[in-house]
């Protein structure tokens, strides 16, 4: 039915298309409704009705920001129920914070990993670009430094960081209540005011459930008795959930529990369902999806399924705003689906905890992993074997252990000095501290663009990166010198909408051929 031919030429009716270019354009206009006319068993389209022909459809002008849900929008001041995820490191930088919150949508500093005085930094540049927040900062739980997470609580109540985004909470802490209660007071109708929004990542039931529901009495109380919360915001905390907004993360990059978006999202949906039923909040919490969405068919799937908003990740790392490399950058850029793999993580190494990054274009994945089998055979590294010792102080280490150990105490003792305490009698953990050092500068590397360590370059991506690619292949976007934040939300958001109205008319029976089922990103 693609004919540039038109039907119409007797009789002119130039509102209605039927050449594939004037279809397609029509389709594009999001702004507009599209009638569909049939005409010699030619499909055309118009975006006006046509007092001679019945449409066969018609549907609706449909924006980008009637995607997922108004309420989530209205509540963090944004145009678009799209958020980008926080990336360590600042790879998720001031720059795309900005970026993306002057255009509408939200993203997350990547705080994790960085110390406090460039949090600080970075607090100030992004409230001075965005005084108005669309913005958000991680918190994350730090089960191993939680002087770590107390700091970060202590920073963002100090300079009014209204929103963050927590994530990699197994179980709830004193310093995430404090950041939630602390912001919580009677407005003059005697409604509660939540002014320290909280945006939950999670990937399991039973981690959502503590965040659906109030925070728990007991971590109340002592924060009152501690001074840090007053009485009265004890009370408030136990009527309000303790986040506003829970983002469903699936198979993703950097940590993940590599979960099924489509067996996930429903569950955390019912979840909060029968939660919201139980404890009749004003304001329903919403649910929103994050892992492997980065083209329009992932976005419009989760919209689909329910989500109020969408998070992305990967697809940022490989972005000019990034902080990192430009050879990490081009590397990303040619990812394929099945280019990732999981490999033992810095942070949580001792517990055989994984991430998932990239493993085309480096060692990482094979070298961390080594490291991992030799933690779990031996009982210090005075027990490895001299061959296996020279081997690893040689291809990975590039340095004696010894070397390393004397680096690791000293950014311990800067840092956090309770670790070398823990480590000085026990051969295993000293050895865990001494493979972290590699684990936790392969990232450094990476996003610094070290040259002499390429091939130990520590990059986290999911496959959502390989399905980006996939999607802009022989677009302006296929090259990340070009791939700018806000375009590739954009072109993800307006292609999710370009979408929903193909299917809609699919549903209605008309069922246009598969060219014109691809959104073909342009530049803006
Ligand atoms: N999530 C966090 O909550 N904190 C982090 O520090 C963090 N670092 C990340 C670093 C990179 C490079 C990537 C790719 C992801 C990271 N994430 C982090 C997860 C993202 O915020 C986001 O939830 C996830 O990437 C979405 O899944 P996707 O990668 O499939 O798009």
């Amino acid at each position: 039915m693609l004919t540039s031919h038109n039907p119409l030429t007797s009789s002119p009716k130039p509102s209605i298309s039927f050449d594939s270019e004037g279809i397609r354009e029509k389709l594009a206009n999001l702004e507009q409704p599209c009638y569909v006319y049939v005409k010699n068993n030619q499909i055309g389209l118009s975006h006006e009705p046509n007092a001679d022909i019945l449409p066969r459809s018609m549907i609706n002008a449909l924006s980008p920001q009637q995607l997922g849900d108004r309420a989530f929008c209205d509540f963090h001041g944004l145009d678009y129920a799209y958020g980008a995820g926080a990336m360590a490191g600042g790879i998720a930088s001031e720059d795309l914070v900005i970026s993306l919150g002057k255009a509408g949508f939200l993203a997350s500093f990547g705080a994790a990993g960085l110390v406090p005085q460039r949090v600080e930094k970075a607090i100030h540049t992004i409230q001075e670009a965005l005084p108005n927040g669309r913005y958000a900062f991680n918190l994350i739980h730090s089960p191993s430094e939680e002087a770590l997470e107390r700091g970060s609580v202590e920073l963002y109540l100090k300079y009014g960081v209204r929103t963050v985004e927590a994530s990699a909470y197994l179980d709830l802490t004193p310093h995430i209540v404090r950041y939630r209660a602390s912001g919580l007071h009677l407005n003059s109708q005697g409604d509660i005011e939540t002014q320290n929004k909280i945006i939950a990542k999670i990937s399991r039931t039973e981690v959502a459930q503590k965040f659906l529901k109030p925070a728990p009495p007991k971590l109340l109380k002592a924060l009152v008795e501690q001074g840090q919360i007053t009485a009265l915001q004890a009370t408030l905390a136990e009527k309000v959930p303790l986040a506003d907004d829970i983002t469903v993360e699936a198979d993703s990059g950097g940590h993940t529990d590599n979960r099924s978006l489509v067996c996930l999202l429903p569950s955390i949906i019912a979840l909060r369902n029968e939660i919201q039923q139980q404890y009749q909040y004003e304001r329903s919490i919403r649910v929103g999806a994050a892992g492997g969405i980065s083209t329009p068919e992932s976005a419009l799937a989760a919209f689909m399924m329910g989500a109020s908003y969408i998070i992305t990740g990967s697809v940022n790392h490989a972005c000019i705003e990034a902080g990192t490399s430009e050879h990490t950058k081009q590397l990303l850029a040619q990812a394929a689906m099945a280019d990732v793999v999981m490999a033992p993580c810095a942070d949580m190494f001792e517990m055989g905890v994984k991430v998932q990054l990239l493993k085309r274009g480096s060692l990482f994945p094979m070298r961390a992993q080594k490291l991992y089998d030799l933690y779990q055979t031996y009982e210090g590294i005075d027990a490895i074997p001299t061959e296996v010792r020279q081997t690893i102080e040689k291809q990975i280490f590039q340095k004696p252990l010894e070397a390393v150990w004397q680096e690791t105490l000293a950014y311990f003792q800067e840092r956090d000095p309770e670790q070398i305490e823990r480590a000085n009698n026990n051969p295993k953990r000293k050895m865990a501290l001494i493979f972290r050092w590699y684990l936790g500068l392969s990232s450094r590397w990476a996003t610094s663009g070290q040259p002499q360590r390429t091939m130990d370059y520590q990059i986290w991506c999911g496959p959502a990166m390989g399905s980006f690619n996939d999607w802009v292949r022989g677009t302006y976007l296929e090259f990340s010198e070009n791939r700018q934040v806000v375009d590739v939300a954009t072109h993800i958001m307006r292609g999710a909408a370009y979408l929903y109205r193909l299917q809609s008319l699919k549903l209605q029976g008309v069922n246009l051929p598969s060219p014109y089922h691809f959104y073909r990103p342009t530049p803006l």
